[in-house]
């Protein structure tokens, strides 16, 4: 049978299940890579699992969220994370070597490889056609252990690219353009495979730009084939050798194909609070901005940067507009230092910043109160950037220098002629920055600071579930809404009942209080509850505070699979209206006394003496695990 490059890299590592969309697989991960914010409750998990050493063909364990260090904390994780490395046989990316997904892109990923990331933009590594999942670092620890990904098998949609971009045009507007026909929930329970005569005009760096934003959409994950250039790009970092050819069969499926005309795209931006709420730059207008932030993990690339150092060679930043630039690797920063641009960008007046997530993830670089910031980042969700009020836009890196420039929203096409960047044919391969493990690594001692506070353990399901709604909520509530991003919280990240004390904070400040007091909840929420990031402290916060059940009109694929993980119960409601009669501080009751054995549960609201229907949607094996309360306890009764 013809297959589609996602069904030939599923049936090539299947474990169990059959490969039909909606069916549960299991399949067997190539590498992992997990990062520092996620990354400690990973390997706690790991710990427990009792293994000597990693079973994958490679795991890599990177820094680059938390690299502020305002106190002790994270400096703590690191070493921890660096002596976990150790004793486990895992390569250590230390702070400093660059972004995880850029550095993966760069260092690890190929072509045919299933790679499970503690981070969900570890689908940047479709770029090069491997096929990468964001998941909770319980996942990826499991798949560490060796054990398989257990996932609903998605639906192929194939993105079909014909012509080539216009001059000021970049994969940023394309992934943009994808955004605003899709929406934010549009990509939930699929992979999106590109293909078409327009793929080859694109680089390896600009098909993990368009990759990497595929997690906006709450896609499983978003692939290119692996051609001729993805072979010139693994020879110019060395890697040829892992080039292998992946192309679709000729009359392959796909679920759904959506036409994308490369050479018909202008300038896009996504307006705040959205990554779906796109419009052209013209249409939106010449708007005054305060900061223009260039980097993150999808736009900082060699030749990202060098095209923006190329817009601003010779000129100086609007004096209203502080412009920061955080190369994504130490490759690309050497790189710019070594050919002049780096000073170009420092003539210009861009102020640089470490090769890291930096303000992507909140950490430093808040914009001013009511302020416009713009930025090649991937999400703007409000409050991410540290200030509550700022305007959050995003763009390419094209876009971000013109306006950088100009002080105004500016559509880089009236700058006249665009600067033309080439891929270089080789880059300068330097690993002094990673650490390579030990051959044996049972001596080494792992150190622990004070902060890194033990795992907190969930509690097995009872026969019945009574509690208040302690919140209502909205739409596409996302995973900073649960469990906060920036400077303040970061540090919190291996210290669970510290950062539960915050979790939705920005939403009701007294929520955590009203928790405890409490002593037990259900949420209430809307479509494409827990969009965004993978930290399963978004789960792992509510359950400490005693949350059993979460009622959404639908979730984010990882973020339903992190509350199960953790013994909290993600339903579903049947009819709609039902959402619509609960109110906060109504008592429920789920009645689970016959298990899971219907397809739907009985939810008494005991407030106002009324019943509604939810559905569980629970694989066998996911009612087994939140049975067992959590995927560890599951885990480790089967070892
Ligand atoms: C993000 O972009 O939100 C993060 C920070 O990279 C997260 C992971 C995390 O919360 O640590 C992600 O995308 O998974
Ligand atoms: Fe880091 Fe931002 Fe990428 Fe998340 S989205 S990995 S915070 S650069």
């Amino acid at each position: 049978m013809s297959q589609n490059i996602v069904q030939k890299i599923i049936t090539s590592h299947l474990v169990a299940g059959r490969p039909i969309p909606g069916e549960e697989v299991a399949i067997r991960i190539d590498q992992t890579l997990t990062q520092d914010a996620t990354g400690t409750m990973a390997y706690l998990q790991l710990e427990a699992m009792d293994i000597p050493r990693v079973r994958t063909e490679l795991s890599v364990s990177y820094v680059d969220h938390n690299t502020l260090q305002n106190g002790f904390e994270n400096a703590d994780d690191h070493r921890f994370l660096q002596d976990i490395a150790a004793k486990y046989g895992i390569i250590f990316s230390r702070a400093g070597n660059g972004i995880c997904h850029q550095v993966h892109l760069e260092r690890f990923a190929a072509p045919g490889k299933t790679i499970l990331g503690s981070d969900s933009h570890t689908p940047t590594a479709g770029g090069v056609g491997a096929l990468g999942i964001g998941a909770g670092g319980l996942e990826v620890a499991v798949a560490m252990a060796g054990g398989p990904l257990y996932l609903i098998m998605p639906e192929v949609v194939r993105v079909n690219l014909k012509g080539k971009l216009p001059p000021w045009v970049s994969a940023k507007d394309v992934i943009l353009e994808v955004l605003r026909r899709l929406s934010v929930k549009g990509g939930v329970g699929k992979i999106i495979e590109y293909g078409g005569e327009g793929v080859k005009t694109l680089s390896v760096p600009e098909r993990a730009t368009i990759t990497n934003m595929g997690a906006e959409l709450g896609a499983t994950s978003s692939i290119f084939p692996s051609d001729e250039v993805t072979l010139a790009f693994l020879r110019s970092v060395g890697r040829e050798k892992d080039w292998v050819e992946l192309q679709p069969d000729p009359d392959a499926n796909y679920s759904q194909v959506i036409e994308i005309d490369l050479s018909t795209l202008e300038p896009m931006v996504a307006r705040p609070h959205s990554p779906d709420n796109v419009a052209k730059v013209r249409e939106v207008g010449p708007i005054k901005v305060d900061q223009v932030a260039i980097g993150s993990c999808t736009n900082s690339s060699y030749t990202d940067l060098m095209r923006v150092a190329a817009i601003l060679k010779g000129k100086v930043v609007h004096p209203d507009v502080s412009l920061v630039i955080s190369p994504g690797s130490r490759q690309v920063f050497r790189m710019l230092a070594a050919n002049g641009a780096l000073a170009d960008l420092i003539d210009a007046g861009a102020r640089i910043l470490e090769c890291a997530c930096g303000p992507c993830i909140g950490m430093g670089q808040a914009p001013p109160s009511g302020g416009v910031s713009v930025r090649t980042f991937n999400r703007n969700f409000q409050g991410r950037s540290g200030t509550a009020d700022a305007l959050v836009y995003l763009a390419s890196p094209e876009v971000a220098a013109a306006t950088a420039l100009r002080g105004v929203l500016t559509d880089p096409r009236e700058l006249g002629e665009a600067p033309v960047v080439t891929m270089p044919e080789r880059f300068p391969v330097d690993d002094k920055m990673l650490i390579f493990p030990p051959a044996d690594g049972t001596k080494v001692e792992v150190r622990r600071g004070p902060n890194i506070k033990p795992l907190p353990k969930a509690q097995p399901l009872a026969g019945r579930i009574t509690a208040q709604v302690l919140l209502k909520l909205g739409d596409n509530i996302t995973t900073d809404h649960i469990s906060p991003a920036g400077a303040k919280y970061l540090p919190l990240r291996s210290n669970i009942p510290a950062l539960a004390e915050h979790a939705f904070e920005g939403v009701d400040p007294t929520f955590a209080s009203r928790a405890k007091k409490a002593g037990s909840g259900i949420l209430v929420g809307g479509q494409n509850y827990g969009q965004g990031s993978s930290r399963e402290h978004a789960a792992l916060c509510p359950m400490y505070l005693g949350v059993k059940a979460v009622i959404a009109k639908s979730f984010a694929r990882i973020h339903r699979s992190n509350l199960i993980n953790f013994g909290i119960l993600p339903l579903t409601f049947v009819d709609g209206n039902a959402y619509e009669q609960i109110e906060q501080e109504d008592i429920l009751e789920i009645d689970l006394q016959d298990g899971f054995a219907a397809e739907t549960l009985t939810v008494y609201n005991t407030t106002k003496g009324t019943s509604f229907q939810v559905r569980h949607d629970l694989t066998t094996r996911q009612q087994e695990i939140i049975r067992a309360g959590g995927l560890l306890n599951y885990t480790r009764e089967r070892n």
